[in-house]
């Protein structure tokens, strides 16, 4: 694979052979991050790639999209079935672009959206000040309750209720529990407020029945497609709703995007396909026993767990009582070849850019077949990795060396040339 870029362009080329090398020798434990299939990898780099199609199946503005209409009806009928929807628009570029048709199709600029705060596990399209969301619309915030670290339901009616949305966004970028979808719902329709739930981090999850639908619940609900549903980047928007999705779908094309990816819509039927197999719910069953043996393992190493664990494919570690910031833990992590993220806990005292926590996930050490006992090796890797001197060369060259062995143990695309 690749010749024709070693000619054409070596140090893409180079840069290539890095990229998958540092995937295959590094533990990769970035919450959103996965690893497709060889199939999904092999499409997402084919001819569709050279096809205009604006506009959708049937109704094109371009000729010659015989063969890509095919394409994306299979992603469409394959979605709707996999999450027991009744609209899909596969098209959306990413989980952002997914949101922002969902905010156009329903929203003037100027309305009154109800988010979860960035700090606390949201996303920035959930009404950050440095996002669209936050710049276009008038928006409130909800947070974790400060004991339990968890969602507080009477909380979030109480402030819909004082500030009354029109929309309220609901679902997580770092929330390690469960989120009760109906109960938003019922909020939402209290205070007349449309309800948009993301679940880009659990969908795979909510595929395999692991975590409660929003579907029968939102009005949309919008998902990446690249992260526990282990498919192409990208991203979806689903309904109840055909007349909403309607709107939905005038919001992508021509409200946001042009072109669609053909190629990536291509990988999104091939991951839909996947997911759809007995095999799927398995895998997302081994993603959430290995974040519990994980979560465990950390706990029982002295790591404190925002909200005590996790019920997903994620957790929160609160690095205060260790004595580094999540910055500083991201950079020793990567030294020793463990991938990570920083992020800001609930209630953060430091800024984003350093953070009293990493957010650590399951989704792709799972992919690559590990399981319980892996879990608890690398629990134990990271807490001597973190608790020891900055300058002790000799604890990190004998992690390196530990997590090496994992990764030969459990190899990456080893047909991968
Ligand atoms: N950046 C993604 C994540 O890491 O969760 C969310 O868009």
């Amino acid at each position: 694979m690749l010749e024709n870029v070693k000619k054409v362009d070596p140090d893409i080329y180079q840069a290539l052979q890095n990229e998958r090398d540092r995937q295959r020798n590094n533990l990769e434990m970035i919450a959103s991050e996965n690893f497709v299939s060889r199939a999904v990898l092999e499409v997402a780099g084919t001819v569709p790639t050279n096809k205009y199609a604006e506009g959708y199946p049937g109704r094109r503005y371009y000729g010659g999209c015989e063969h890509v209409d095919v394409m994306e009806n299979l992603a469409r009928e394959r979605a709707v079935e996999l999450f027991d929807a009744d609209y899909v628009n596969v098209q959306p570029h990413s989980g952002s672009g997914a949101n922002m048709a969902v905010y156009f199709a329903l929203l003037q600029p100027g309305d009154t959206i109800l988010g979860m705060d960035l700090s606390h596990g949201g996303h920035l399209t959930h009404g950050s000040p440095a996002n669209f969301s936050g710049s276009l619309y008038e928006v409130h915030s909800y947070g974790v309750d400060r004991e339990t670290e968890r969602l507080d339901y009477e909380a979030v009616g109480g402030l819909a209720r004082e500030v009354s949305p029109d929309m309220i966004v609901c679902g997580a970028s770092a929330y390690p529990r469960t989120i009760d979808f109906a109960r938003l719902r019922e909020i939402a329709d209290e205070v007349e407020a449309y309800l948009l739930a993301d679940i880009a981090h659990i969908a795979g999850l909510v595929v395999a029945g692991l975590h409660p639908s929003s579907v029968p619940h939102a009005h949309f609900t919008t998902t990446t497609t690249h992260k526990t549903l282990r498919g192409p980047r990208g991203g979806m928007i689903l309904s109840c709703d055909k007349e909403l999705g309607k709107k939905a779908d005038k919001a992508i094309f021509p409200g946001i995007q042009g072109g669609p990816l053909m190629h990536i819509i291509a990988a999104k039927a091939v991951c839909f396909q996947e997911a759809l197999q007995p095999d799927f719910v398995q895998y997302q069953k081994e993603v959430v026993r290995n974040a519990e043996s994980l979560a465990d393992a950390l706990g029982d190493c002295g790591f404190r767990l925002v909200s005590g664990g996790t019920d997903n494919h994620l957790m929160l570690v609160d690095l205060t009582s260790v004595g580094v910031t999540g910055k500083e833990a991201e950079e020793r992590l990567d030294e020793v070849q463990i991938t990570v993220n920083k992020n800001t806990i609930p209630f953060e005292t430091k800024s984003p850019f350093v953070t009293s926590g990493i957010r650590i996930g399951t989704p792709a050490l799972t992919s690559r077949g590990m399981g319980p006992d892996e879990m608890q090796k690398i629990a134990e890797l990271m807490w001597r990795t973190l608790t020891a001197d900055e300058d002790d060369q000799d604890t990190f060259a004998q992690v390196r060396g530990e997590v090496e062995k994992l990764c030969r143990a459990y190899p990456l695309y080893p047909d991968l040339k």
